[in-house]
């Protein structure tokens, strides 16, 4: 039976289901760089050079999270009784063509594959990949929209100063200094979510309000609660077009292990999908799910949990794109 993408084996008319299996996508979506019928796309970054040598692993990360999205079924009733990817007609990329051990070009392929897609008016969907994968795809988004607003749900700030050589300039803690440096996100609407645990410096938290962002720390989301921070989100981003970048250590080490920099007191797999479901109705134009380590994980349990968030991510696309209500 011939398939949109799979055009068959050489003398063969078609692919010949019956005999062979293609390499598995995310959810089995079509693999495909044909955009033109495409609300969504998901693209692999599988970069982890920015990560420290503790725990570098995370450019195994799209495949671990293809693999594991087998077991992810694509409705969700009572909150999604809808098929996002269908709806969406999502493909997969496949992943970016990076160079490991080489930053500037490894960011410059990442910025001009997001940005083809982007420019295809196409929302991408990226899975890391380390941290550090997020600069280059927000130089892309922000040549589309000038008024591009950070929501950065992760243990992290990503906002330390880092200063010095391209190692030390680019990489994971550093990625919003240098986005705010750039100009590339509107810092006075952006918000990072979830910050908490141990840290190798002093005054991050001061710093990242410094650079002009909205900063929620971890203490602060659960002492205010979940609906008064859901609430005040709504309102501040309320119609800007919204990154979501969404660090998978956002999540406790019992339900995520399998991530660069493991932080104790985060959230549950329950309270982070619930979190996402309930941010329906913002104007979303990219999604980024990174730091999967597959080298750290146990049975795959992060990457299975990182494709879930990625099917939550569809769902909050496919609402926005056509209309459906919360
Ligand atoms: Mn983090």
């Amino acid at each position: 039976m011939p398939t949109r993408d799979h055009p068959g084996l050489p003398g063969h008319d078609v692919w010949d289901q019956d005999l062979f299996t293609c390499p598995f996508t995310f959810m089995g979506i079509p693999l495909s760089h044909d955009l033109s019928n495409s609300q969504a796309a998901v693209l692999g970054v599988p970069f982890d050079c920015g990560t420290h040598p503790v725990r570098i692993g995370s450019r195994y990360g799209p495949q671990a999270i293809r693999e594991q999205s087998r077991l992810i079924r694509p409705y969700q009733p009572p909150i999604a009784d809808f098929n996002a990817l269908e709806r969406l007609k999502a493909v997969d990329c496949g992943n970016v063509n990076v160079v490991p051990g080489v930053i500037e070009e490894s960011f410059e392929h990442i910025e001009e594959a997001v940005w083809r897609i982007a420019d295809s008016d196409t929302i991408p969907l990226t899975m890391g990949g380390d941290g550090a994968v997020t600069l280059p795809q927000l130089r892309a988004l922000h040549r589309k929209h000038r008024d591009l607003v950070v929501l950065h749900i992760d243990a992290h700030t990503d906002t330390y100063p880092g200063e010095g050589d391209v190692r030390a300039r680019y990489n994971t803690a550093t990625t919003f200094t240098r986005a705010a440096e750039e100009g590339v996100v509107d810092t006075a609407n952006s918000i990072h979510i979830g910050p908490r645990g141990t840290i190798g410096s002093q005054n991050v938290f001061e710093h990242t309000r410094d650079q002009g962002y909205e900063l929620i720390n971890g203490t602060e989301l659960y002492e205010r609660g979940f609906d008064a921070v859901i609430a005040h989100v709504h309102e501040r981003l309320a119609g800007r077009p919204v990154y979501l970048c969404f660090d998978m250590d956002f999540f406790d080490p019992s339900c995520a292990p399998g991530v660069c920099t493991p932080t104790w007191g985060g959230a549950t797999a329950r309270e982070g999908l619930t979190l996402l479901q309930r941010l329906a109705g913002l104007n979303f134009v990219a999604f980024d799910v990174n730091t999967v380590s597959p080298p750290h994980d146990v049975g795959g349990m992060t990457a299975f949990l990182a494709g879930t968030v990625m099917l939550e991510c569809m769902a909050l696309a496919c609402r926005r794109q056509q209309n459906i209500a919360p």
